[in-house]
């Protein structure tokens, strides 16, 4: 769709991204796409809430209901079965957007059973032939168990998908970016920060921008935002009254890395492989800074990252203006937030099994368990004995204690199990959390399915 002339201010993009937004979520960052001049176009099972896109033109909205059915009410199954038998419509209905667009970006809240079916639509899309990206939002703490679960079950199926990137927003860190936010402004003061720092960068032109010195251009966007695996985005804003310096940049980076503003946090920058770094600056910080102090950050960042790509760009800002640095990071693992997420998932997956058994038959927990997000390190015989098995748990070293759990899938005796879980669960390293929630949860499965 095409805003209204008056929120015209200059949507010249680097590049065309049609934008799909799926299920409720979905819509609503459709829509503040749509005002930022993307082509956007919602899906949804619910009847009621694709009716209060309206700011959508109806040709850009799409009911897929099973059999006219409205919502999936977190049911997973009854989503993905409302996308499938909607197949043909769907694609028919996006071919015109995909021959309009250099490629999508496809975006949903994952935890409801329409959006956390992103991973099935990315598959109903691929006659398209376009490449896609992926944002997505994970559920609060507060969240239910369900949501949860249908959460991290379509983040690990997405990051076994063909995609070219994959970002994730943290619902969690709404409220501390936001403090005292309104009820009614919860979601749309969230979906606005991130759609605006992410336009900045496919911004083909900014207003304050008086001369470009080292442009970065749209292949250069194409390539960094293309880069398969995760990424992030961000920008942060200074005055300087001395000339910049390497430590300060890199400072400026490593924070924004981690996962700053509504990202998910943890992110292990070391691993990523594209990186892209605008600077913006008056003339008169730009002519105190060195040439050779911005190609050594190149170097420090490269070493780094042991050899990521790096795109730069340099452009001049009118005197008074701040400095400014925004950064894309793409290629990058999981971050801790993720591997939290999986173990509060297998920790109350547990419990909703007995609860859902009955009515919810189509809940597959052994998903869970079966997911393959990390490196599982080879796992030794240990002893036997409660004792020792104590003390490894408490030894120094993580791996030795992540051993240990690992090793715990061979005690049968629950009783002798549970109280070394709950000490693993205490550890303060996630991957031995995650390891004793998911033993705990086979726990959980074995005595519901006696
Ligand atoms: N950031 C952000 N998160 C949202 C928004 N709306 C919902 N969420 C999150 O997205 C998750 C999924 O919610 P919905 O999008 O309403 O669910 P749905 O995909 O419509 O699924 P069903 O209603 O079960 O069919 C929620 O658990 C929230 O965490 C939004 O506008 N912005
Ligand atoms: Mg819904």
């Amino acid at each position: 769709m095409k805003p209204s002339d008056d929120k015209i201010k200059d949507f010249r993009k680097r590049l065309k991204i049609g934008v799909v937004g799926l299920g409720q979520c979905g819509g609503n960052l459709a829509i503040e796409f749509a005002n930022k001049g993307y082509d956007a176009f919602a899906l949804n099972t619910s009847f009621s809430d694709l009716k209060s896109l309206d700011e959508l033109p109806k040709e850009s909205r799409l009911h897929v209901g099973l059999n006219g059915r409205s919502g999936a009410g977190r049911d997973l199954n009854l989503g993905k079965q409302s996308l499938l038998s909607n197949r043909d419509r769907i694609l028919s209905s996006l071919n015109a957007l995909a021959k309009d667009s250099d490629l999508f970006l496809l975006v949903a809240g994952l935890g409801g059973g329409t959006g956390s079916n992103l991973p099935t639509l990315v598959e109903i899309m691929r006659p398209l032939n376009i490449p896609c990206s992926v944002l997505v939002t994970l559920p609060s703490e507060s969240e239910s168990s369900l949501t949860k679960v249908n959460a991290i079950q379509a983040v690990n199926t997405l990051f076994k998908q063909n995609l070219n990137s994959v970002i994730l927003i943290d619902n969690q860190k709404i409220l501390d970016l936001f403090p005292g936010v309104s009820l009614s402004e919860y979601y749309s003061r969230a979906n606005d920060a991130v759609i605006k720092a992410f336009d900045e960068f496919n911004s083909a032109d900014h207003a304050y921008k008086i001369r470009s010195i080292r442009g970065f251009d749209s292949e250069d966007f194409r390539k960094v935002f293309s880069s398969r695996g995760l990424l992030i985005y961000g920008s942060s804003n200074f005055t300087l009254t001395e000339p910049l310096t390497e430590d300060f940049l890199l400072e400026q980076l490593k924070e924004l890395w981690k996962g700053g503003g509504l990202f998910a946090s943890g992110y292990d920058y070391t691993t990523a492989a594209v990186i892209a770094l605008i600077l913006y600056a008056p003339k008169s910080i730009l002519e105190a800074t060195s040439a050779e102090m911005f190609e050594q950050v190149n170097r420090t960042l490269k070493n780094l990252t042991k050899g990521a790509a790096i795109y730069t760009g340099i452009y001049e800002l009118e005197e008074g203006r701040p400095t400014r640095i925004s950064t894309m990071i793409g290629k990058m693992n999981f971050p801790d937030r993720v591997v939290n997420l999986l173990s509060q998932a297998s920790i109350e997956g547990q419990g909703l099994a007995e609860k859902v058994r009955k009515s919810r038959p189509s809940l597959d927990l052994g998903e869970i368990e079966q997911m393959d997000f990390f490196t599982i390190l080879s796992q030794e015989p240990l002893t036997n004995d409660m004792d020792s098995l104590i003390e490894s748990l408490e030894d120094d070293d993580p791996d030795v204690r992540l051993r240990t759990v690992l090793s715990l899938n061979t005690i049968g005796d629950n009783d002798r199990l549970h109280p070394l879980l709950m000490k693993a669960l205490k550890d303060n390293d996630n991957r031995i959390v995650v390891e004793a929630a998911k033993i705990l949860g086979n726990m959980g499965n074995s005595q519901v399915a006696e």
